[in-house]
């Protein structure tokens, strides 16, 4: 695809997924496609939270006072909190906020339900709408002001080992649910000044759409004991002290379904990964005027089978061509088309076409086998689909040597370039500058900006790159040893 914003915005349109036309800058409307494939996203997330976590739902709106009392979170979030000031006509004594997240939200009560040592740990999470008045170039799904996909996870625990522990418990659970839908991701700790606000460190995922810009689908956050010293978040030990909690949240998006249809997508529209598409295979029949009837039968009998092996299956009878059919499931990006005419159902046959690989076969469906055989395909669909999705995602991976050829590589190939760094904020910061004004020649836009994840290096890699000599553990900026690999790149 040459132009992958006007493709994105155009497939939403096309096929269905959101209306921007609402008349409200940054509030989008789920159209039923587009809410199904939310839905189905939802229910494989839900599934893993449901193992160690507990559903729960706080109110929408959040006290002044609440939302300010930890400072740092309401600097944060202070020029994008949108604030409820009257209730009719009558001006409110205390301003609400709409959540911009519910940290501040859900504290106050986790102060009051945390009693004892034997309370913990507590996990929570919740799926809702969250608001942020984003005043850079909002786009649906990538940037929005209403969130309508926010799912937030929120843990408490007695020892800060525990919560370093809950940090990484939570990156496996995204790993496992961006694996699941065929996400590529890259792994990373954001620098200190790009940490989320009241945290002790973030770590982030970053997946590439294929314009080559980074796009950040999930962040877990070490939260410390800051919120608790806030919100006098304490439990009793086993001795009888009161101790502050440590806590983590984490969080995923809107951001995770445009990943999915952003990074499998192709010229023909859509290409949904079986979990999540609305419908995993469609039936058309191929019908001549002749024994018309005998066909439409014979595919419902299939349609039928597939439907009580769990399937999500449609039986597309419509009187149109059956090309236009085609052309439409194609868009839609449903993962399998069987196509049943005269002549196969002669030979007990169906042709199998798969979206992923636009590619025909036939298969047998003498016996009910077939049944297994599609699902069997399925399986395959989401390997090849996820294998090939990480195969560009490494594409757009490269090193750099210098400043220059860092800034180089972006302006020329995008991507994300990663390069050793010696981990000083001022100089990470001066770093950025000279990718972003020096080099390029571009102020910081309302649309772009460049972003400097970090990614601590881990022990083995510290003793490969011993072996690699000196010159590759020097910061590329200051030529200081370096302590950290970290990366750039073109972010939404
Ligand atoms: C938290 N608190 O809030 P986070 N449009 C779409 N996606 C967005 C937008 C936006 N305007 N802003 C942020 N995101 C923590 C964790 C509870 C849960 C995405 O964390 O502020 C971010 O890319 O990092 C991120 O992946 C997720 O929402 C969580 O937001």
């Amino acid at each position: 695809m040459t132009d992958f914003s006007e493709w994105f915005h155009n497939i939403l349109e096309e096929a269905e997924i959101i209306d921007d036309r609402y008349p409200v800058k940054g509030m989008n409307v789920w159209q039923p496609q587009g809410f199904k494939i939310r839905k189905y996203t939802l229910e494989i997330l839900r599934n893993i939270l449901d193992k160690t976590h507990e559903e729960v739902l706080f109110p929408m709106l959040i006290p002044e006072d609440e939302l300010a009392k930890e400072a740092i979170h309401v600097k944060g979030f202070e020029e994008e909190v949108y604030w409820i000031t009257h209730g009719g006509l009558t001006e409110l004594n205390k301003k609400l906020a709409l959540r911009p997240t519910s940290e501040t939200a859900m504290y106050p009560m986790f102060s009051l339900w945390v009693r004892s040592h034997t309370d913990l740990p507590m996990r929570f999470y919740q799926i809702v709408n969250t608001f942020r008045y984003e005043t850079k170039h909002t786009r649906p799904l990538i940037r929005v002001r209403e969130i309508t996909t926010f799912k937030e996870a929120h843990t408490v625990h007695a020892t800060e080992e525990e919560c370093e522990e809950e940090v990484q418990n939570a990156v496996k659970i995204y790993k496992q649910f961006f694996d699941m839908l065929g996400i590529p991701y890259m792994i990373s700790k954001r620098p200190q000044w790009d940490k989320f606000p009241g945290a002790k460190y973030t770590v982030a995922f970053d997946t590439i759409l294929p314009d080559g810009k980074a796009l950040q689908i999930g962040t877990v956050h070490n939260l410390d004991q800051t919120f608790a010293k806030t919100f006098d978040i304490t439990y009793e030990t086993e001795e009888g002290d009161h101790n502050y909690v440590y806590q983590t949240c984490y969080g995923i998006s809107d951001r995770v379904i445009a990943s999915i249809i952003g990074i499998h997508g192709d010229e023909k529209g859509l290409c949904l990964p079986p979990a999540v598409a609305p419908y995993q295979v469609v039936i058309v029949p191929i019908i001549f005027k002749k024994g018309a009837e005998e066909v439409l039968e014979f595919c419902r009998g299939v349609e039928a089978k597939l439907k009580s092996a769990g399937l999500r299956v449609h039986f597309d009878d419509r009187d149109i061509r059956a090309g236009k059919k085609f052309y439409e499931h194609e868009m839609r990006g449903v993962p399998i088309r069987m196509e049943i005419g005269p002549r196969d159902i002669e030979n007990n046959n169906a042709v199998v076409f798969r979206r992923d690989k636009l590619e025909k076969d036939t298969i047998s469906i003498e016996s009910d086998d077939f049944i297994d055989e599609i699902k069997s395909t399925l399986d395959n669909i989401t390997h090849d689909m996820r294998e090939k999705a990480w195969k560009s995602f490494n594409k757009h991976l490269r090193d750099a040597e210098t400043v220059e050829e860092a800034a180089r590589e972006i302006e020329e190939n995008m991507g994300i370039v990663t390069f050793h760094w010696c981990g000083d904020e001022a100089c990470g910061k001066e770093l950025e500058e000279k990718v972003r004004v020096d080099i390029l020649g571009v102020r910081e836009s309302k649309s772009e900006t460049y972003k400097m994840p970090l990614t601590e290096i881990t022990k083995e890699e510290i003793d490969s790159l011993q072996e690699e000599g000196a010159a590759a553990r020097k910061c590329i900026n200051c030529g200081k040893p370096s302590t950290c690999r970290t990366m750039i790149a073109k972010t939404y």
